[in-house]
């Protein structure tokens, strides 16, 4: 594959000029955050978040990058983040970007994947928005390489840095079938018979399992093996489970449609779900379309 980089990419392949400046703005974050690792302390910035969760100082670091950036991008109007309270209105500018600014930051001092998680609406409130409103989604993966996943609704595409450049390194990636799983909070299972069923099917069909803690490299894993299921349900005393709907649930379920696969939160898909407050959370069940079917079917036995 000749080497094509991430702009000239961009601009051959008609995507509006705002939209490419604020993804070429992204990837810039995603390489200085990457850059990070290798020098920032990995332990509490002694501050916590707008959810009362203990802040890294990595995660501070992250968000004020995303935010510095996206501040200072003639084409954003509006920003919020995981890490600050709220939707920010910068200007009257068009476009409004969301982000996970570092999903996963407690699994950096133990060496692990970790990744960025951003959506790009057109809009002037993110309140009442749906994930299928979104013009692009944007996802840093911090692993052994730093890559990212983009799909600016014309598939789903792979760009890998290197010599502080992004290139193409796979294009239109699908989501077919394959036993492969990612099961998120297997502590419902306390409470759940359906969700314990439903893992039971995957352990003696034999599937592999492959499950790392990190949202971000265990979707992409899926994205890029094209195929399998990470699962994240709620159970009683959090029905809506962790994830959160604007940051995280809705920029990966555009990612995977856009592969072929699917999203739901149990019923309805991910992306046909209005958003009622920035800090909703939810169920998440994503990956091929025929296991997202499975874990619809076993979510709905009582
Ligand atoms: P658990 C990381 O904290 C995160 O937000 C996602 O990246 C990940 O999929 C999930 O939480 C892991 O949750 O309950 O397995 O620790």
């Amino acid at each position: 594959m000749a080497e094509i980089a991430l702009k000239q990419y961009l601009e051959n392949g008609d995507i509006d000029e705002g939209l490419v400046s604020v993804i070429l703005d992204l990837s810039s974050v995603f390489e200085k955050i990457a850059q990070s690792f290798k020098t920032v302390d990995t332990g509490k910035a002694g501050s916590q978040n707008v959810y009362g969760e203990e802040q890294k100082v990595l995660d501070v670091l992250s968000n004020d990058l995303f935010e510095d950036y996206m501040r200072k991008n003639q084409y954003v109007g509006l920003i919020a983040s995981e890490e600050l309270d709220g939707e920010i209105k910068v200007d009257g500018s068009p476009y409004a970007v969301c982000s996970d600014p570092l999903d996963g930051s407690s699994l950096i001092d133990v060496n692990l994947s970790v990744g960025t998680i951003v959506g790009i609406y057109k809009t002037d409130t993110f309140i009442g928005s749906k994930g299928r409103d979104q013009l692009a989604s944007v996802v840093g993966v911090y692993g052994p390489r730093t890559t990212i996943l983009l799909t600016a609704k014309k598939g789903v595409h792979e760009f890998t840095l290197r010599d502080g450049q992004f290139f193409l390194s796979k294009e239109n990636l699908k989501v077919v079938e394959g036993k492969m799983f990612a099961p998120g909070n297997l502590r419902a299972c306390k409470y759940r018979q359906d969700y314990t069923d439903l893992l039971n099917f995957w352990v003696k069909e034999q599937y592999t399992l492959r499950y790392s803690g990190g949202m971000v490299p265990d979707i992409n894993q899926i994205i890029l093996k094209g195929k399998g299921i990470f699962s994240y349900p709620g159970y009683e005393d959090y029905p809506d489970g962790k994830l959160r709907l604007l940051f995280e649930c809705a920029p990966m379920a555009l990612l995977m449609e856009q592969a072929g696969g699917a999203a739901s939160d149990g019923i309805n898909k991910i992306l046909d779900k209005e958003l009622s407050s920035i800090e909703q959370r939810s169920p998440i069940f994503i990956g091929s379309k025929a296991e997202v079917a499975r874990c619809e079917e076993y979510l709905s036995r009582t």
